[in-house]
């Protein structure tokens, strides 16, 4: 793809893949409302307790090469995968942190799995991480039950000990990336931000920043999850959306978009000149829920037969 592929792209993969997917939205036989990605804080689970469903982390299904191919086949162009939540935990090789997926029974590299599959399927990889809320870092942001409160803590050091190394090893481990997806900036200092930024540029110069690095630091605009610009908004744009009501996995939520809707936001958010991210949330074992597959198969098939641009 050319420079201008985020331009073009029109339509990507967003995947929530992690510790939480384990527990499928549900702690103690409680199904634990909003996002199932945010469980650990939504049912304030105690780090020490939260941090042994690493010992259970063995995603036996979970397949690089189909799951691109599901991509590549529903007509998306690019993939976006969570490298570090808000739980703080990493799912690749990382020599900052212990807390990470290679200390599971799993010990795999899910990023460099599917960055080669990218790769060799010609998808553009791109990765989310959560810059400033950790919930298992003592100094990142937003675990004051374990931790300090939020305003006591040394966000700086959190920062220059586990941010910026780990984008460092990102952008430095893992070819080209597309775009680094940062997210929830709430009240970073805007000379983070600006320090952030320069430091993903540093190492990547191409490589896209969306908007939530906050203060409009970023090189595309993003919209709310979910939402629609209502005009045409002229510059570069993209919008997540869910297929379902969670981004993480969870067992209670079968309550799909029709492969209708998705293709009519997909059209819409084209004609507006742009990208819609659609999120899979695959399972503690690996599995893309077949609720999800089956949607992005069925709009990969209308857009086959309609002629893609
Ligand atoms: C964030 C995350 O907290 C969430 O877990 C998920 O990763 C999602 C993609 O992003 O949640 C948000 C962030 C911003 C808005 C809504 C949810 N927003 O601007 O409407």
């Amino acid at each position: 793809m050319s420079d201008n592929w985020f331009l073009e792209a029109k339509y990507g993969m967003f995947i929530h893949f992690g510790l939480y997917s384990l527990m499928g939205g549900v702690y103690k036989g409680e199904a634990i409302p909003y996002g199932a990605e945010w469980i650990m804080k939504n049912a304030q689970i105690p780090l020490d307790e939260y941090r042994q469903l690493m010992e259970r982390f063995d995603p036996g299904e979970f397949n690089a090469a189909d799951t691109v191919a599901l991509a590549r086949k529903s007509g998306m162009k690019y993939l976006v995968f969570t490298a570090k939540h808000h739980d703080g935990f990493s799912m690749y090789d990382t020599r900052v942190s212990d807390y990470n997926i290679m200390n599971t029974p799993f010990g795999r590299d899910i990023v460099k799995e599917l960055m080669e599959e990218c790769e060799r399927q010609g998808i553009v990889f791109c990765l989310y991480y959560s810059q400033m809320q950790d919930w298992e870092d003592e100094n990142g942001w937003g675990n004051e039950w374990d931790f300090r409160k939020n305003e006591e803590k040394d966000f700086r050091k959190y920062f220059n000990e586990k941010v910026k190394p780990q984008v460092r090893e990102l952008l430095t481990n893992y070819g080209k990336i597309g775009i680094i997806w940062f997210d929830t900036p709430y009240v970073m200092p805007i000379e983070l931000c600006r320090e952030l930024r320069d430091w993903v540029k540093k190492w990547q110069p191409e490589c896209l920043i969306n908007g939530r690095i906050g203060y409009g630091l970023g090189d595309y605009r993003q919209m709310s999850d979910n939402q629609m610009p209502v005009l045409t908004y002229h510059g570069p744009w993209e919008t997540p959306v869910t297929l379902n009501d969670t981004w993480g996995y969870s067992s209670e939520d079968e309550d799909w978009k029709s492969p209708e809707e998705v293709l009519e936001r997909l059209l819409d958010a084209a004609g507006k000149g742009g990208n819609l991210l659609l999120n899979v949330g695959p399972d503690g074992e690996g599995r893309i829920p077949p609720g999800s597959c089956e949607v992005l198969r069925r709009v990969g098939e209308w857009l086959e037969k309609n002629g893609e641009s």
